[in-house]
């Protein structure tokens, strides 16, 4: 077992960090009660000494060649209480004692950056001595000869093999996005200590193990295939995971290779390759009250304001802390949602980014945002893109980012056209970003019908009749928070934001929103049926039973809820337990 860190700076930072974001003097300072406590008593104590050498002076080399967002991993090493140095130069590899290299992006624009600036050679040279290193995600494709993304596109042509695409053919949803446990297949050190617990993916592309690569892969995965999830040479690392993004398990990782062990290695945990893990995620309303304070709120239907005299914003606490709390329950994801982005500019609404920067410093499990990505031209006359404003919440701290009404309108049109134009949202912003962090949140309202005839858009055969015998309904898109119905469908619209490059789709309903009665199962099939894409189910968790329902009737890879933890009715690690008694994986 390996030591934690001493108390860096950072964590002196964090432990003492007063920051809220409400602008209420009698606000409670902002202190994540995270477990490094807790992480700190797996680790026995070890000297600095045996360090990878380059850790020694808490410096890490991070190569960033500025294709993506990487701040997840920055704040992880920051975490662990090290210092970052960024890669300018070749030599900046060279003479690196610990380098970490988070690949993002498309495999083709990375190689580009790489050979361009001469770090491609660097980094074969660097890796070829030996030298202390880690490659996360697409830092660990780039290793190999070749990728099918795009290409053929030559690697690095370090490790024997072909990056290729996930087969959606057989039923597997891609992007591979979730928790899986490993199997490990040789000793990787840094995977000692996490048996069988999950780590965070989100992929298209994969390397397959075979005869050729087999003295590198150190553990696999599997997804429809066995793909590498991990390579191990020597002081040589790579995982096709996202550590950072892993909760405590990740961060055990991170620590493993900052702080390698001395001498001998010890047997390779337990491992054994699992099922994708169902996600249990946690969504964040945010909006500003009355008072101009931002807050966590949750509607009734849509509805956010109290039914009092007043009719207040609800309150249901400060968005920065309730995120911690989810992400110390076990939440597998957290979701801020900005509600009031369709009408306030969301990036003159500076806390919204305050608050993902905040999160994100200490929160290491996935976080969206979406609220108000669309183009926009403010009062002065500057235009900004929607990648503009989606890359301000990377930059901020977001993994992925949702679009909502922006999407209904762009999918209005490409059914109307059939073009494609590259030019809306979502087109944009997954071509730069990749697919798996464009989520497309769906807003649909249930309208019943006698017959599926009736109307133009998919209907489906309801569970529970409307208010006049209906048996039908089909779901209505809506924008602007559910104040105006459009003229599409959410299978429609589900269909058409695939093509246009949504990786995920988080599928809410008004009707079920804040009732407590349960997920609509009719909708959630319909739409996860429709799609190859995974499917966050949303709107109505009331019991711990909902979740197990709706994995069980529906394909929905993710359930979300927002009230029932909230208001702490329902603790996320009961939802994960019930769902875990009946059969189905979490991540615990
Ligand atoms: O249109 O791109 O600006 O995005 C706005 C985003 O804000 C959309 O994702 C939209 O869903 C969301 N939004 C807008 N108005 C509201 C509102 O509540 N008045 N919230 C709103 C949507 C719904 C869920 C909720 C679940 C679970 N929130 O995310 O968290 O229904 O709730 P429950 O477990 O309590 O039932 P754009």
């Amino acid at each position: 077992m390996e030591a934690a860190p001493p108390l860096a700076s950072s964590q002196s930072r964090f432990f003492s960090s007063s920051f809220s974001t409400s602008s209420s003097p009698s606000s409670t300072p902002f202190i994540l009660h995270r477990n490094f406590h807790r992480t700190n008593l797996k680790f026995k104590s070890r000297t600095l000494s045996i360090r990878c050498s380059g850790a020694a002076d808490n410096v890490v080399t991070l190569l960033d060649y500025g294709a993506g967002n990487v701040r997840s991993v920055r704040n992880a090493i920051r975490f662990l209480g090290f210092d970052i140095k960024d890669v300018q130069t070749p030599e900046d590899i060279l003479n690196a004692n610990c380098l970490i290299f988070p690949g993002v992006g498309a495999f083709a624009a990375a190689m580009d950056v790489l050979n361009k600036k001469g770090m491609a050679e660097a980094l074969c040279t660097y890796i070829e001595n030996d030298r202390p290193f880690l490659g996360i995600c697409l830092g660990l494709q780039l290793l190999f000869e070749s990728s099918e993304e795009n290409g053929p596109v030559r690697g690095l042509g370090l490790i024997p093999g072909v990056v290729g695409r996930f087969d959606s053919t057989n039923g597997f949803r891609v992007p591979h996005i979730g928790w899986n446990a490993l199997h490990t297949v040789k000793d990787s050190e840094i995977l000692d200590d996490i048996g069988n617990r999950h780590v965070y993916f989100v992929h298209s592309y994969r390397a397959m193990p075979s005869n050729d690569n087999k003295e590198w892969v150190s553990s696999t995965c599997n997804y429809g295939d066995n793909f590498i999830a991990s390579v191990r040479r020597g002081n040589v690392h790579a995982v096709q995971f996202h550590p950072e993004k892993s909760g405590d398990v990740g961060l055990s990782i991170l620590r493993r290779f900052l702080y390698p062990k001395s001498s001998t290695t010890k047997k390779p945990g337990e491992g054994r390759a699992s099922k994708l893990a169902k996600r249990v995620i946690a969504c964040l309303d945010v909006r500003t009250n009355d008072k101009g304070d931002l807050v966590v709120t949750k509607g009734d239907q849509y509805d956010v304001r109290e039914n009092t005299g007043e009719n207040e914003v609800r309150n249901l606490g400060k968005p920065v802390e309730l995120a911690g709390q989810y992400y110390i329950d076990g939440a597998d994801e957290v979701s801020f949602l900005n509600i009031t982005g369709f009408r306030d500019f969301p990036l003159g609404d500076l806390p919204m980014l305050e608050i993902l920067r905040y999160t994100s410093e200490n929160v290491f499990v996935p976080l969206t945002v979406g609220g108000g990505i669309r183009d926009f031209t403010d009062a002065n006359g500057r235009y900004y893109s929607s990648l503009e404003v989606a890359s301000e919440y990377f930059r901020s701290g977001a993994d992925k980012i949702s679009i909502g009404s922006d999407a209904v309108y762009a999918a209005e049109e490409y059914i109307r056209t059939g073009v494609k134009t590259g030019k809306t949202s979502l087109e944009q912003i997954s071509r730069v970003y990749g697919n798996q962090a464009v989520v497309v949140s769906i807003d649909p309202r249930r309208v019943y019908v006698n017959a599926p005839d009736d109307i133009e858009f998919k209907a489906v055969r309801v569970t529970n009749p409307g208010p006049n015998g209906e048996e039908y309904a089909w779901y209505q898109c809506t924008v602007n928070g559910g104040r105006e119905g459009r003229p599409i469908g959410a299978y429609e619209l589900a269909k058409a934001v695939e093509e246009l490059g949504a990786g995920e789709i988080l599928l809410n309903c008004i009707d079920c929103d804040g009732q407590g009665k349960g997920f609509d199962i009719d909708l959630i099939k319909l739409i996860s049926d429709a799609v190859s894409i995974p499917v966050i189910a949303s709107s109505g968790a009331g019991v711990v039973e909902h979740f197990s329902e709706v994995f069980k009737k529906t394909n929905a890879s993710a359930a979300l809820a927002a009230g029932i933890f909230h208001r702490k009715e329902v603790p996320i690690q009961s939802v994960k337990e019930h769902l875990l008694e009946t059969g189905i994986e979490v991540r615990m």
